[in-house]
């Protein structure tokens, strides 16, 4: 276990130089509490159901900085997501593999995310949660079950983990930093486009000018 936490610390670090701001949402008891405190206090934490949302500056080293949005995953907290989705370096949706009943619900949340205008090209990684449990379905079928492969290109990724141990977190960690700085490098190329076309549109005589 000692181990799999210093590979967790590791897998943190690999946000060098970023202040990523990251979106942890799914539905209730999928466990995104439990997952937010193991990567902050690196200790199983008995949870309660979210009302609302915890928030967790998690700082492994210096020059690391990881900010984490968990909002309440309950029917009617659903409604208040909308509100922290500014700025958002990375989605993370958990999603517990051992309750398929609820896919279905868990895509149709998910899917209205990945539409939300404030959300356009966030990566997503999907946890597939609680792998520890018997009756878990793995990573790649929860992916299929929920209906992932209607997403294309390389904007998600799919890590089958169990938040109470840590497995799989190092994993997911590492892919999420790498998905981040991608997004952000072409974010920022977006914007300095965007820019010069202002610019290149400001320095054009208009039609009354001329
Ligand atoms: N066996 C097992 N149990 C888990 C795992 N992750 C979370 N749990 C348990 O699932 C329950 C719900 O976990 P939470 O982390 O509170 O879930 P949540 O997503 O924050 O739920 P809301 O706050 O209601 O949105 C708790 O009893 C956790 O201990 C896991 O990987 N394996
Ligand atoms: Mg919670």
């Amino acid at each position: 276990m000692g181990l799999l936490l210093s590979r967790i610390q590791d897998a943190l670090q690999s946000f060098y130089g970023m202040n990523a701001r990251i979106l942890l949402l799914g539905l209730d008891a999928a466990g995104k509490t439990t997952l937010l405190y193991r990567l902050k206090l690196n200790e199983t934490t008995m949870t309660i159901p979210t009302i609302g949302f915890n928030v967790e500056t998690i700082q492994p080293i210096n020059n690391v900085t990881f900010t984490m949005w968990d909002v309440g995953g309950q029917h009617r907290i659903r409604t208040l997501w909308k509100h922290y989705q500014t700025n958002t370096d990375g989605l993370v949706f958990v999603v517990d593999s051992v309750d398929s009943s609820r896919f279905a619900e868990a895509w149709s949340e998910l899917e209205a995310l990945l539409d939300a205008d404030l959300l356009r090209g966030v990566p997503l990684v999907l946890l597939a949660n609680k792998q520890d449990l018997p009756g878990a379905l793995p990573p790649m079928q929860v992916a299929e079950e929920m209906g992932l492969r209607k997403l294309v290109g390389s904007r998600w990724h799919v890590q089958g983990c169990c938040a109470v141990s840590g497995e799989g977190i190092p994993e997911a960690m590492t892919k999420l930093s790498e998905m981040v700085r991608s997004f952000r490098k072409a974010r920022g190329m977006q914007s300095q486009t965007e820019d010069s076309k202002t610019e290149e549109s400001d320095r054009k005589p208009s039609s009354q000018d001329s």
